[in-house]
């Protein structure tokens, strides 16, 4: 199996070395894709550095903050053509803990789709202010009633698909940036009939760097809810 670790960056300097080092220290055999918009940071010029002493890790740049969802796109071409079986998303700023890895391998055994969820097991999520836990667990809630979309979790980023999940969604359909690109892979993948499974992981707010999600994120995933629930009802996804 060919693992690829998807890790969009924008700003996050200093974050990215000590994510990558997390992930090589599990000794598992897997590469890193680092997709830079170029980040006024140099967080580019850090991974390629990184890229140029390890052949593990790889470094896609982009001319300019072009958005989370599209960076994954890209990401997951670039998974598809270079043979990948396993791809994962995940987040640099640590909020992700790359020790779950083992458990998303676990379970992509038995599934097309492992998601890493906030919401299995209560609420696992560390050092957010309230206001953005309400906004995360309300989107989430809204998502699954108007969807149907049965996941406690699908605006989470910690993500791991089997390649012919990837193959099956028309990735230049997509559009989407912050959280609505998390609801939309999920519901494209779960209307295809792929196998998903959430797996409980402690969510905690980065200690470096800012977070880049706006309220303009917000407004996009609440569009989104209804434009795929008309989408899907319409056969037209
Ligand atoms: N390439 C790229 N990465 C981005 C962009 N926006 C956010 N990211 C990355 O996406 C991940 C999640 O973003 P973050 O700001 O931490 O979101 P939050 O955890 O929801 O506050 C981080 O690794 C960011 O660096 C973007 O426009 N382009
Ligand atoms: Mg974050």
């Amino acid at each position: 199996m060919k693992i690829l670790i998807i890790v969009p960056t924008y700003n996050e300097r200093e974050n990215i070395e000590k994510l990558i080092q997390r992930i090589f220290d599990l000794r598992l055999d897997l590469e890193i894709l680092v997709v830079d918009d170029n980040s006024p940071d140099s967080t580019g010029e850090i991974a390629e550095r990184l890229a140029a002493e390890d052949q593990r890790i790889h470094v896609l740049h982009r001319g300019g903050k072009l958005g989370l969802g599209s960076a994954y796109v890209e990401g997951f071409k670039y998974a598809l053509s270079n043979g990948y079986d396993l791809i994962f998303e995940m987040d640099a700023d640590l909020s992700h803990d790359p020790g779950y890895i083992p458990d998303f391998l676990d379970k992509i055994s038995e599934y097309d789709v492992v998601l890493g969820s906030r919401y299995l097991t209560g609420v696992n999520v560390i050092n957010w202010p309230l206001k953005r836990l309400l906004l995360s667990y309300c989107a989430n809630w809204i998502a699954r009633l108007v969807t149907g979309l049965p996941m406690r979790d699908s605006t989470g980023g910690f993500k791991c698909f089997r390649r012919r999940v990837l193959e099956s969604i028309d990735l230049d359909k997509i559009h989407s940036e912050g959280y609505a690109f998390q609801i939309e892979m999920s519901f494209r993948a779960w209307k295809k009939g792929f196998r998903i499974c959430e797996i409980p992981i402690i969510f905690c707010d980065r200690q470096k760097g800012k977070s880049k999600l706006s309220s303009k994120d917000a407004r996009e995933a609440a569009w989104m809810i209804w434009k795929l629930k008309l989408l899907g009802l319409l056969g037209m996804l």
